[in-house]
């Protein structure tokens, strides 16, 4: 341990320690989420060796002790001492906050939002880190304790091969920052990686769990062609070929791969700098821009476009597209509430152009493909007209009804829509006790009949015309499509209710797809809630009891005296309470506990689920149920 501090040493503590004192403000959080970035932050550093074309392999371990070990073959960290601050560069880079950019020079680096933050900050955040460099023969070695602290400086501790090069960091976040978990989830750190194998073709990427012995490896030299290939396993294309465009202009690469399928939701996931951009930016501009202007040209040219039909808009021409744009930029700036929008102007006239001349190519060589990708789209902008007819008839027909809302709806009569709740009922029979129990202040009862439609197997034009889905839309007053505003939300609160059975189960991820694909923002703003009724029915003398699971039950069964003779039945639905008991249990706010439904930031990971449970294809809706039972049952949550 060093005794001795001088003036550079204690600037260095005082850095570090602002990060422990508020880690929430480089790492987002210290839950799970902020646990998961120490390692994208180490990982990207050692990816960033890989764009800059020095690094072939890394390899990811999770310890038994859920400490982590990061390896690259790269060029190692510089060793030799930095003019700047005296020390080694190594020490340097992980004591020195946003040091990480300064010594790479050049090149592109994964860097923006919560990352990029800098090692420094993931070494703050841990009770030990070390790092070993591979180097010239050297193996040098220096160790970081209890919040970056170096316990000496860099030192060359054995001799290694001479052609062997390389960074080796292994880290033990700290519990005293992370108090709710330390401990890493597999499957989470899968995803990223494979997803980061997908964005740097020939990057090969080994993980290993040393907890379990679970491990994979990630290696695609088709890159983002084999990423838009995986997504659509689960779909069914509509034409053989990905089409990969490629180029670049004043160092900035653009690449887009994309394949229609025959559903009709439209798939574009972007990145900047291997950074996923949920928020777009415009480099997803550019290409979005170039999409409908390309494919109206082309159906002008071939005389598929009627004088008399309109243009083929932008939702025409994305429907049933799965797409991967990846932009690498020098000196990318990343705009958005989440820092996930890329904002560089010049990028939207350079994704534009290069998509528009590598696409406009692919459809001059490829005229059967050319054909399909246009029937799709001109198929699309008929059923958008066909299903705007429907709206107007639907408004019609309402303005002339007295009131538009549904009939079934049993309305709160509050107008205050922060403290109104719509309960969206299974069955007729439930809905009757839920209308009778309820607050009818704040309270209204949406009954549905039977299933709703499967939104994932269905046009547009027939989902509008589906009378479940269009009370639902009405009730909510919000509108769908272009017409949507969230402002007109009548209901803070949706609450969906079902059986604790298949059937509910079912009817319940119905919905949820349906909000999804239809009301996504409901979502995100987190609007849309689960009701969850009892599962037991424990009857004691004359005192019946309901309670919510399993671990209430064992609670419950405690307080009774010994020997004490109950009964207990498992509640198959809500018929079985009446008024009184559906509301004190699952309705009244004092009581209930409702499950807030929220979407995994994994956008493709969410959007796959769906699929897979609510698609065309049999097989792999199989294969998934067997392998993540568990995951859609967390989803629910
Ligand atoms: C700056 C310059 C050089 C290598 C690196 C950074 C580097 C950083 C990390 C972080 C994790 N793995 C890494 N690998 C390399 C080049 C050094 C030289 O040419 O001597």
């Amino acid at each position: 341990m060093k005794e001795h501090y001088d003036a550079s040493d204690i600037q260095v503590l005082e850095g570090m320690d602002a990060i422990r004192k508020r880690p929430g403000m480089y790492i987002g959080s210290t839950g799970e989420r902020g646990l998961h970035h120490l390692v994208w932050e180490i990982v990207d550093n050692a990816v960033d060796e890989a764009l800059a074309g020095y690094c072939k392999n890394i390899e990811v371990i999770i310890e038994k002790d859920n400490s982590i070990v990061v390896k690259d073959d790269g060029r190692g960290i510089p060793v030799g001492i930095n003019s700047k601050t005296g020390k080694s560069t190594v020490e340097t880079v992980y004591t020195v906050l946003h040091a990480g950019g300064k010594f790479g020079g050049g090149g592109y680096k994964v860097s923006g939002g919560l990352h990029g933050v800098g090692a420094s900050v993931v070494n703050a955040l841990c009770s030990t880190l070390e790092v070993t460099v591979y180097k010239e023969g050297k193996v040098y070695y220096q160790k970081f304790t209890n919040g970056g602290k170096p316990d000496q400086d860099l030192a060359i501790i054995d001799n290694c091969d001479e052609n062997r090069s390389g960074t080796t960091v292994r880290f033990k976040a700290d519990c005293l920052i992370f108090e709710e978990t330390t401990e890493y989830d597999y499957d989470t750190i899968r995803t990223r990686l494979r997803e980061t194998a997908f964005l740097n073709k020939g990057l090969k990427i080994n993980l290993f769990d040393e907890r379990n012995g679970k491990k994979d490896e990630f290696l695609y030299n088709g890159g983002i062609i084999e990423y838009v290939e995986m997504i659509n396993k689960t779909k069914k294309p509509i034409h053989k070929s990905v089409v990969h465009i490629e180029g670049n202009v004043d160092d900035i690469i653009i690449e887009v791969a994309f394949q229609y399928n025959e559903g009709f939701s439209s798939n574009i996931y972007s990145f900047a700098n291997n950074i996923n951009t949920c928020e777009g930016g415009m480099h997803e501009e550019g290409v979005r821009r170039a999409l409908t202007r390309i494919i109206n040209n082309y159906a002008k040219k071939a005389k598929m476009l009627k004088e008399t039909d309109e243009a083929l808009s932008g939702d025409d021409v994305r429907e049933g597209l799965t797409m991967i744009i990846s932009a690498k930029h020098p000196n990318p700036q990343f705009e958005g509430q989440t820092k996930t929008k890329l904002g560089n102007v010049e990028v939207r006239k350079i994704a534009d152009s290069l998509f528009s001349e590598g696409f406009e190519r692919f459809l001059l060589e490829n005229p059967d493909e050319a054909k399909i990708i246009l029937d799709k789209s001109l198929i699309a902008a008929r059923a958008r007209v066909a299903a705007k007819k429907a709206r107007e008839l639907t408004r019609r027909k309402n303005a002339l009804e007295i009131s538009s809302l549904p009939g079934k709806l049993a309305d709160c009569s509050s107008k205050d829509a922060t403290i109104s709740e719509i309960f969206i009922v299974e069955g007729d029979s439930a809905g009757g006790s839920a209308k009778e129990g309820r607050d009818s202040r704040t309270q209204a009862i949406l009954p549905l009949r039977g299933k709703i439609l499967n939104v994932e197997k269905a046009r547009v034009d027939k989902i509008l015309e589906n009378e479940e889905i269009r009370s639902m839309i009405t009730a909510f007053g919000t509108g769908v499509g272009n017409e949507f505003d969230i402002s007109k939300l009548r209901y803070h609160k949706i609450i969906i209710m079902t059986d604790a059975d298949v059937d509910g189960a079912h009817i319940r991820t119905l919905l949820l797809t349906f909000f999804y694909r239809f009301f996504r923002p409901l979502i995100e703003n987190g609007h849309i809630y689960i009701a969850q009724p009892p599962l037991y029915k424990i009857t004691y003398g004359k005192t019946i009891k309901w309670i919510l699971n399993e671990k209430e039950l064992e609670e419950y069964i405690k307080t009774l005296p010994e020997g004490a003779k109950y009964e207990m039945s498992r509640n198959k639905g809500l018929g079985e309470m009446d008024a009184v008991e559906l509301c004190e249990t699952t309705m009244n706010i004092n009581n209930r506990e409702l499950l807030k439904v929220v979407i995994e930031n994994d956008a493709i990971k969410v959007d796959q689920v769906f699929d897979v449970l609510m698609g065309e294809q049999v097989e792999p809706r199989r294969e998934f149920i067997e392998k993540n039972a568990i995951y859609v049952q967390n989803l629910d949550i």
